[in-house]
């Protein structure tokens, strides 16, 4: 008499739990969930699209960028000399980016693949391809 009344009463005690359980997760798991996401969502639309390209020991890094359309790019100078990032063809240029500091450039509208080098240290060189 003792056992059984015990089991019913766990047994009760679990189904309130559960019934307790299931709701609380399907009403608290999912608006958790969607505020994760959206916040996310948010600051990802909010932050403007740029990239980056690091100078240093006289090397462009990455050497081969893949940007948008009219992308920002930041050049970053982290040599203690004078640079530029300045297109082959002239079409863009940073000017000249002084040590430790940086520069930014629009990306070509025009999809396509971009040749660029500076123009104080000519072997310097880099591509940026558009798409
Ligand atoms: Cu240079």
């Amino acid at each position: 008499m003792g056992p059984r009344r015990a089991l019913a009463v766990t047994a009760a005690t679990l189904a309130l739990a559960l019934a307790a359980a299931v709701p609380a997760a399907a009403l608290g798991g999912a608006p958790a969930a969607s505020v994760r996401t959206l916040p996310a969502v948010r600051t990802h639309r909010r932050a403007p699209a740029h990239a980056t390209v690091i100078i240093s020991n006289f090397m462009f890094h990455p050497m081969r960028l893949v940007v948008r359309p009219g992308e920002r790019i930041v050049v970053r100078n982290k040599d203690s000399v004078v640079h530029t990032l300045t297109a082959t063809d002239g079409r863009f240029s940073t000017g000249h980016i002084p040590a430790h500091g940086s520069r930014s450039i629009r990306a070509p509208r025009v999809k396509g693949t971009y040749h660029y080098y500076c123009a104080i240290h000519q072997f310097m060189t880099g591509t940026i391809v558009v798409r």
